[in-house]
Order: structure tokens, then C-alpha cells, then sequence
């Protein structure tokens, strides 16, 4: 029997590509470049499973084109909006993806711009590289302490609970977090966490605000200029969940006018382009989507497509189903 024919969108860590070579009749992608909406469109017309990443745009558009080969698009990553699910569903499309895996060096990410935007990191690299750091003085690049200080989280699943004990065990702060469903009550008590009633409340006590809700409709936008308002002019935004739950315009324009501290982002509407809003100012911290880009989680998040293909193919239940 032939086996299996498997489209890889983009460049993988080297270990998983080998194991795919000897597994499927694989294309990789060896120069790593984007594929285009035809490409997607053609592979899903030539391939029995396709394996996206979140750079790869899957509206139904594409989904649904005529003649399809593809029964499963295996995705590289634990987000899954730029994915049309309801479209999958309907045309009998598997998806999976990578939840876990990538939850430590996701938090990390977000505690890494935390502390640079707290403590204007990027913005104090920047004076040095220009060479316009003339010497240690007492007023210079003051900012604010996270030690101690209170950390909001809107969505509290794998990625927010370990981000909480990092910041709770290691620096201190208090946690509150808002979630519509209950929380697990472990970890709850663990971290002496407090639930917010809603988002403002939420925002309107913290400190840092950390994003980790879903993309997609339900949150497109949920923090826009009413929002920001509520902050504390002294508060941070950070954001490794997705560019469109924050209406960037308007963050923009509320770190222009100094109505919050600072933001840090890893992910931006639109991604790659990034409104060159952001450039311009010099209390946000710009990542380019570094969260789970360690080696380790890299490699893990491709072992865990090859468990989903490997199920699928051998007709089990697929350990990371989402439609
Ligand atoms: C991934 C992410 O690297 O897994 C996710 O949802 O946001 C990233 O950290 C990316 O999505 C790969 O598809």
C-alpha cells in the first residue's frame, strides 16, 4: 500500500522532518517560505493530511475548494483561529492540534515581557545601542516594581495557571484571573488566586494584565478603548494570545497619551505586519511570536502532529481532536 501522502506548510526542527521522511511520502518545505492562498487551496486537492501553522490562513474559502484529497489538517500549534472550524466540520475535515507541550515557553514569554515592559528593558537596550547613555544617574529610565504586585489574567487555562505560579511563587504577586467557567479549585488554592466577577473589575485592580483568552469572534476586540480606560495609567498589557483580542488602534493610542504604563506583545492583528503605531513608541515591547520557540517545544509540538497523523491513519481516536 502507498503510503500516505503529507504536506508539512512550513520549515519543522530538523528531528521531526527526519521521522516524517521515513513514516510519509512527505513534502516539506525546505526554504520555508509562505504558502499562498492557491497553494493551500491546491494542497488540500493533493495531500491526505496537511499540517498548517498559524501563519497559514484557512477560511472556508479554502476549505471548502472542490475536489479535495486532504481528511485532516494536523495543525502545529495549540491555536487554532486562523482555522475555520464550523468549515472542517461540514466538509468532514479532522482537525488536531499541539495543546500541552508549549505551555511553559509560552508563559515564560509572557513573563519575559512583563518584566521588560515593567522594567523598559527594550527601551534601555535601545539608549545603549544608540550610544546616547551618558552614565548612571538617579532619575534615569525609573520604573515600576513587579515584585509584589498584582497580576491579572483574562482566560486562566494551562498557559495563564503556569504563568501564575511564576509570578506568584517567584515574584510575589498577587493573582486574580477571570474565566467564564470555574476555575480548578487546586490551583485556585495554590496561588490564593481571586476570581474577578468580569474583565473590568479585573482591570481596573491589576497591575499587569496578561491576555490568554482564545482568538476568533468571541473575543475579537475585547480589549478596545473602553477597556484600556479602565486600566490603571500605572498598568501593563501583555499579550501572547492573539493580535485581534486587543484593538490595536486603540492600545496605540492609549500608550501615546500615557493612559496606561506600557504593553508587550508577541502578537500583533494582521500578523506579520505590525501597525507602525507600535514603532514609534517607546513604552510598548515588540516580540515577533517567540512563544513557544525553544527547541524543546519546537520538537515536541512536531511529535505531537506525528501522534495525531499516526492515530488517524492507523483509524484510533485522535489524541488532540478540535473539530
Ligand atoms: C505557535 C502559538 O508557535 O501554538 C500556538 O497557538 O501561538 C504559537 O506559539 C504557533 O501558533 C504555531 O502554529
Amino acid at each position: 500500500m502507498s503510503k500516505p501522502k503529507v504536506l508539512v506548510t512550513r520549515k519543522w526542527p530538523a528531528s521531526v522532518e527526519e521521522k516524517l521522511k521515513s513514516l510519509y511520502d512527505v513534502t516539506l518545505n525546505k526554504d520555508d517560505r509562505p504558502l499562498s492562498t492557491d497553494e493551500l487551496k491546491q494542497a488540500l486537492r493533493d495531500y491526505d493530511a496537511v499540517c498548517p501553522a498559524v501563519c497559514d490562513a484557512l477560511p472556508a474559502a479554502v476549505i471548502n475548494v472542490a475536489d479535495k484529497r486532504c481528511r485532516i489538517l494536523a495543525n502545529f500549534g495549540v491555536g487554532f483561529n486562523h482555522i475555520d472550524i464550523e468549515a472542517a466540520k461540514q466538509q468532514g475535515l479532522a482537525v488536531t492540534n499541539t495543546p500541552g507541550v508549549l505551555t511553559e515557553s509560552t508563559a515564560d514569554i509572557a513573563m519575559t515581557l512583563l518584566l521588560m515592559s515593567a522594567r523598559r528593558g527594550a527601551e534601555g537596550d535601545r539608549l545603549v545601542r544608540s550610544k546616547q547613555w551618558s552614565g548612571w544617574c538617579p532619575t534615569q529610565m525609573m520604573s515600576s516594581d513587579v515584585t509584589g504586585a498584582t497580576l491579572g489574567l483574562i482566560g486562566f487555562g494551562r498557559i495563564a495557571q503556569a504563568m501564575a505560579r511564576k509570578a506568584h511563587h517567584g515574584f510575589g504577586m498577587k493573582i486574580l484571573y477571570f474565566k467564564p467557567s470555574p476555575a480548578d479549585q487546586t490551583i485556585v488554592d495554590e496561588l490564593k488566586a481571586i476570581r474577578c466577577d468580569n474583565v473590568e473589575e479585573l482591570l481596573r485592580q491589576s497591575d499587569y494584565v496578561s491576555l490568554h483568552c482564545p482568538g476568533g469572534a468571541a473575543t475579537y476586540h475585547l480589549i478596545d478603548a473602553d477597556m484600556l480606560k479602565l486600566m490603571k495609567p500605572t498598568a501593563h498589557l501583555i499579550n501572547t494570545a492573539r493580535g485581534d483580542v486587543v484593538d490595536s488602534k486603540a492600545l496605540i493610542q492609549a500608550l501615546r497619551e500615557k493612559r496606561i504604563a506600557g504593553a508587550g506583545l508577541d502578537v500583533y492583528e494582521g500578523e506579520p505586519n505590525v501597525d507602525e503605531g507600535f514603532l514609534a513608541l517607546d513604552n510598548v515591547s515588540l516580540l515577533p511570536h517567540l512563544g513557544s520557540a525553544t527547541i524543546a517545544t519546537r520538537t515536541a509540538m512536531g511529535e505531537k502532529v506525528l501522534a495525531n497523523l499516526a492515530a488517524f491513519f492507523a483509524g484510533r481516536d485522535l489524541p488532540d481532536r478540535v473539530a
